[in-house]
């Protein structure tokens, strides 16, 4: 009660009632209902009054427990999702793998293992193709009746995960067939392999230089190839971690064109850039190394990626969660940059990140749930269950304190994390209380919630499919 409902459409006073795992209704302020007065009548009454109440958010990229440069990151479905529901985001969407050689149902199954009585929080799995081949384009007909409808492809990472161009047409028609939603990592990795190679041979081997070899013109011309393969194909395409202003551009002009395109950026494309990452002491630098990489901020990447934000040139923000401490994991590239595990773990800070938006007035509050929740809903065959406060709804619900303010540090997150990439980042507005599925997870910065609370979900197709 009390509070301000924010949804994607609007704002405005109102009370929730819950009733077990669901919203049962969106009231006026002190309505009765039946001539009865609810207050008096509920188990428990939340006063929100003076902050805003929002659906819980829904992060569609994240990547618990994966194998990268042999070794894993830190945080398992049970430390990730808790550290997730600190941060008021109620919903993750993980990438299960298969690789070249492994079976799709296999790769799946093993992350159903991974995931299965750990989560704080709900959640559900997209599926990386990472070996195109007849028996893999067979196994993807099986996934929507897995509740999976949307699948990754990476034109990065030669020799792992990676995709020729021969495997991603007939994986994009596979797709286009089933209405599956396909998902790209859009930068050219034979040509970044190239550089990358070239830099260390110099001597050239600190973290700086994967942003060096990770050039934005290898990100634009992969964004255009796939745009392209998409349109030749018919199938829709989802563009994630976008971070260059040139692939916003080519994404942009796919949509001018009617092309159904989409792109995802993440917190750290909005704030960190390469200079910064240049002038780290040391080492240091190596926990800003992500791909996409960081970009220059002389370059304007930084304030781009809000201006699509605002103008919908993106449709949502979500983290890339792949979190690696720098101790054991970061420090395997000491002396050359390609063997640092590529990641950042921000899953427990994207809605404050985002909302600082709404502060500097670059958003506004009801573009910060569309962004961070109600359009990832939708992108991913979530929506009504998740992404709105509305009656039959899952009762994820944050309560939000506009007044409050929290500077981000390793020594108070929650992730599985030595340091933190947001290190001494001071954010206005904090997470006043979690609730998801109807239960309090967090409240006044206590954890309430427990591993096992969280279910997987099945997923509908995209409502983002014409
Ligand atoms: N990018 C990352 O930063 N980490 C994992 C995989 C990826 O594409
Ligand atoms: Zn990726
Ligand atoms: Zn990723």
């Amino acid at each position: 009660t009390g509070g301000t409902l924010v949804s994607a459409t609007g704002r405005g006073a109102a009370d929730v009632l819950v009733d077990g795992e669901r919203v049962a209704a969106v009231l006026a302020p002190g309505s009765t209902v039946l001539g009865v007065d609810l207050p008096a009548r509920v188990d428990r009454v939340i006063d929100a009054t003076g902050k805003y109440v929002i659906p819980g958010g829904v992060d569609a990229h994240t990547h618990m427990e994966l194998p990268f440069g042999g070794t894993a990151a830190s945080d398992t479905f049970e430390t990730g999702t808790r550290a997730a529901a600190w941060g008021g985001t109620t919903t993750i969407i993980d990438f299960a793998v298969q690789r070249a050689g492994e079976r799709v149902q296999d790769g799946l199954a093993a992350w159903h293992a991974k995931a299965a009585g750990n989560c704080a929080i709900d959640y559900a799995f997209h599926q990386i193709i990472g070996g195109v081949d007849d028996d893999s384009l067979k196994a993807m007909e099986g996934l929507v009746d897995e509740g999976i409808t949307s699948y990754k492809l990476f034109m990065a990472y030669p020799g792992v995960f990676y995709s020729d161009d021969a495997q991603i047409v007939r994986a994009m028609q596979k797709a286009a067939d089933l209405g599956l939603l396909t998902m790209m990592h859009a930068e050219n990795g034979p040509a970044i392999d190239v550089l990358a190679a070239q830099l260390v041979e110099a001597g050239k081997t600190a973290p700086y230089y994967h942003g060096v070899a990770r050039a934005w013109q290898l990100e634009e011309e992969a964004t255009h190839r796939a745009i392209m393969l998409a349109d030749l194909t018919r199938a829709p395409l989802y563009v994630v971690h976008v971070s260059a202003k040139q692939a916003v551009a080519q994404l942009a002009a796919a949509r001018d064109a009617g092309q159904n395109v989409f792109g995802e950026t993440c917190p750290q494309y909005l704030y960190l850039s390469l200079e910064e990452q240049l002038g780290a002491p040391g080492f240091e630098g190596a926990k800003w190394v992500c791909s996409t990489p960081l970009r220059s901020r002389a370059e304007g990447h930084q304030d781009h990626m809000w201006r699509a934000l605002r103008t919908n040139d993106l449709q949502m923000v979500s983290t890339d969660h792949c979190p690696f401490c720098m101790t054991g994991q970061k420090d395997l590239g000491l002396g050359d940059f390609r063997a640092i595990p590529n990641g950042i773990g921000s899953v427990e800070h994207r809605m404050d990140l985002l909302y600082q938006g709404v502060v500097t007035g670059q958003i506004t509050l009801e573009r910060w749930v569309e962004l961070t929740s109600t359009t990832p809903a939708r992108m991913f065959g979530l929506y009504g269950a998740k992404g709105v406060i509305a009656p039959g709804a899952d009762a994820d619900i944050v309560v939000y304190d506009p007044a409050g303010r929290t500077t981000i540090s390793a020594a108070t997150h929650h992730m599985s994390m030595d340091h933190s990439a947001w290190e001494g980042f001071e954010v206005d507005g904090a997470i006043d209380l979690v609730m998801s599925r109807g239960r309090v997870v967090v409240e006044g910065g206590a954890y309430h919630g427990r591993p096992g609370h969280g279910r997987y979900l099945k997923r509908g197709l995209s409502q983002y499919l014409v």
